[in-house]
């Protein structure tokens, strides 16, 4: 009960928190916005600074320490604490880029790394519209030593390999189902490196908005590649402009997952709330939450959802792979006009 919670004034004169501890991210929350964030835009920073979170969280392995090997620490701030080793990774792949934007904003503010890698993403994320608000923590001890490779799902790993990963790093708690869930991120999202001809390619039509286009896009007959073809980890697309990462569609295929995809399509709810759970406890993969402060009241409350489900111009329910065998694809609209092309997301 928020008025029986005693706040605290924080030192800046201008706010106040539920714990003294939260203050401090008031500032680093308006440096992000103002100065990476392009004043609170859903830009390629904003689903740069998303996709690092996963990259540093994911990388802890319990099978491994089992053999008697370091697993890793998750969300631990190692990819931006040993960038030279970890970036070099190859699903890492393009992550050096917003590493090297990130640093001057942890030179200048006190959370320790980790904090601010997983901090970056939810007020990046904040930032789409239709986005749910985003766990913030503070307490996070920070790594000593970089992850091992081999942690980081690839877009060619196949649906097994992809959902024994997850499972291993979160001792069990990310099955298929979550991790359907925490693929909702792929709405505000777009390959750079996958295809190096076409920089930029969304992996919905609506990169800027947190909306559940990317699963009725990826469930449409893939007809094109929006640059060359032959790239590892890709497959064709059904929109020009438009790329698909091949475990985005073996997932949206897999007997295990189908139903779980296709029952995000029209459902912006769900599409905020089970991504909001899961990057919850993927932004705390390695540490303790008892020795955690929570602080997400300092995350903006993000922008109304815009538009509705819809297929793409041109394209109706006869170019849907129906894969999910219990339940009819729901009935969507059909966008007026010729079909269009995909923009690029501009680089930073
Ligand atoms: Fe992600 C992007 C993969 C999960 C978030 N991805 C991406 C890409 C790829 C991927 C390949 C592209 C890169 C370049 O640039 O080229 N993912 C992936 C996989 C997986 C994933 C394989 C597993 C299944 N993600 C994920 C998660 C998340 C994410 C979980 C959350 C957190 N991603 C992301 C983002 C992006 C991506 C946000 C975008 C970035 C940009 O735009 O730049
Ligand atoms: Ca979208």
């Amino acid at each position: 009960n928020a008025a029986l919670t005693r706040r605290v004034a924080c030192p800046d004169g201008k706010n106040t928190a539920t714990n003294a501890a939260c203050c401090q991210l008031f500032a680093v929350r308006d440096d992000l916005q103002e100065n990476l964030f392009h004043g609170g835009q859903c830009t390629a920073e904003a689903h740069e600074s998303l996709r690092l979170t996963f990259h540093d969280a994911i990388a802890i392995s319990p099978a491994l320490e089992a053999q008697g090997k370091f697993g890793g620490g998750g969300a631990d701030g190692s990819i931006a604490i040993f960038p030279e080793i970890e970036t070099n990774f190859h699903p890492n792949i393009g992550l050096d880029e917003i590493v090297e934007l990130q640093k001057p904003f942890i030179a200048r503010h006190n959370l320790s790394v980790a904090d601010f890698v997983q901090f970056a993403g939810a007020i990046g994320a904040s930032n789409c519209p239709g986005a749910p608000q985003l766990a913030a923590f503070v307490g996070r001890k920070d790594a000593t030593q970089p992850a091992p490779d081999g942690l980081v799902p690839e877009p060619f790993h196949t649906p097994d390999q992809i959902f024994d990963r997850l499972a291993d790093a979160s001792n069990g708690e990310f099955d298929p189902i979550l991790t359907v869930w925490l693929l909702t991120a792929h709405t505000v999202a777009a390959a750079n490196d996958v295809d190096p001809t076409v920089p930029g390619s969304p992996f919905d039509s609506t990169p800027g908005l947190w909306d559940t286009q990317f699963f009725v896009e990826t469930q449409l007959r893939g007809t094109l590649f929006p640059g060359t073809g032959g790239n590892q980890g890709e497959v064709e697309s059904p929109l020009k402009g438009e790329l698909r990462l091949q475990s985005d569609h073996t997932i949206a295929r897999d007997s295990r997952t189908a139903c779980e995809w296709q029952s995000f399509v029209g459902n912006q709810t769900k599409a905020q709330q089970m991504f909001q759970f899961v990057f919850h406890d993927m932004s705390i993969l390695g540490q303790n939450i008892d020795d955690l402060v929570d602080c997400t009241e300092v995350v903006p409350i993000p922008a109304p959802p815009q538009g509705t489900a819809h297929f793409p111009a041109g394209l109706t329910i006869n170019d849907i792979e129906q894969a999910c065998a219990e339940t009819p694809f729901p009935t969507l609209p059909t966008d007026p006009g010729p079909a269009t092309s995909v923009a690029p997301v501009p680089r930073p």
